[in-house]
């Protein structure tokens, strides 16, 4: 929880590779490829729900494939692994000059949660002079919306702290909604902080345009074939203290932390190679990610007839 936000997530796993590659000490290849395999299932199993993390990892990781040395195989990882740290910073700076575009002089913008994709859009188009007023989320119970109000703030952007309860009752005052996501599946439904279908739901009774800022790496391959994304449930805790918790025999604290826009609610996703509306994400899956239905069935071995 020291690093929040998919795409710093992915950043840190890629971070933590690339260091990694350069101290492992193997005598051969396969032993070395198995260190590397052991250390990025560790850096998985830290966030089952950011898709960003396998994306990265996978990218990564593909890069010692045609090594013949050790030596090979850690420059090839060290080398991917700096030109995904490298994309990815250029890939929000782009969704902000895009998403930029869906801003208007006078507009008010909503977000919820704390999205450096998301951010990067209200920013540019601060920079750019756009008069806006910026409602932020409390973010219940992890309280990110702190974190969105000191950059907002940093920068003079005039904001509105509201609870997250409060949304529904500000909508009609609002014309842009903002968020990020930690993935997006093929049928263009979105996974983010919890609260964002919400947020989606009175944006769309109110007929405010609900916008998604999400790199290509966000995007979930493996939802093709219908695999469903993981929600993380943080501890209990963090909503009930445990000595309240514990004076409360007959009550059970749920604590999910990220939740499913439908597409429908999703007007549009600015995605570093531009912006699409929900209902092409696939495109991005095969085009970017090189995903294509094909690929798919071969890397994981899949015979139409077992689909039947
Ligand atoms: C963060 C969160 C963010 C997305 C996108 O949740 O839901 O909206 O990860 O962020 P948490 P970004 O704080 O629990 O990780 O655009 O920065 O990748």
């Amino acid at each position: 929880m020291e690093i929040r936000g998919a795409g710093r997530i992915a950043r840190a796993a890629v971070e933590a590779l690339v260091s990694q590659a350069d101290s492992l000490a193997a005598r051969d290849l396969p032993t070395y490829r198995k260190g590397m395999e052991e250390t990025a299932a560790a850096l998985l199993a830290t966030r089952p729900t950011a898709v960003s993390l396998p994306n990265a990892i996978h990218l990564v990781l593909q890069a010692m494939e045609d090594a013949a040395t050790v030596a090979e195989a850690r420059e090839a990882v060290k080398e991917r692994g700096e030109a995904f740290l490298r994309s990815s910073a250029e890939a929000v700076h782009r969704i902000g000059e895009i998403g930029a575009h869906h801003i208007r002089d006078g507009d008010t913008v909503l977000t919820h949660c704390n999205s450096e994709a998301a951010l990067a859009c209200i920013l540019e188009a601060h920079r750019l002079g756009r008069e806006m007023e910026v409602f932020a989320t409390e973010v219940r119970p992890g309280n990110q919306g702190l974190l969105t109000l000191r950059t907002l703030s940093g920068a003079g952007i005039s904001t509105h702290y509201i609870v997250d309860s409060a949304v529904r009752h500000f909508m009609n005052r609002v014309d842009r909604v903002f968020v990020g996501a930690d993935a997006v599946t093929v049928n263009g439904a979105v996974v983010n902080k919890i609260g964002t279908s919400q947020v989606a739901l009175a944006a769309h009774e109110a007929r405010a345009t609900f916008i998604v800022a999400a790199e290509t790496y966000k995007f979930a391959p493996r939802t093709i074939l219908g695999e469903l994304i993981e929600i993380e449930e943080r501890d209990p805790g963090e909503v009930l203290s445990p000595a309240e918790a514990s004076s409360l025999p007959n009550v059970r604290v749920h604590n999910p932390v990220f939740d499913v826009t439908p597409a429908a609610y999703v007007d549009l996703i600015v995605t570093e190679k531009g912006a699409i509306p929900p209902a092409l994400a696939y495109l991005i899956i095969r085009d970017y990610l090189g995903w294509s239905l094909e690929e798919f069935h071969k890397t994981f071995q899949i015979d139409h007839r077992d689909q039947v």
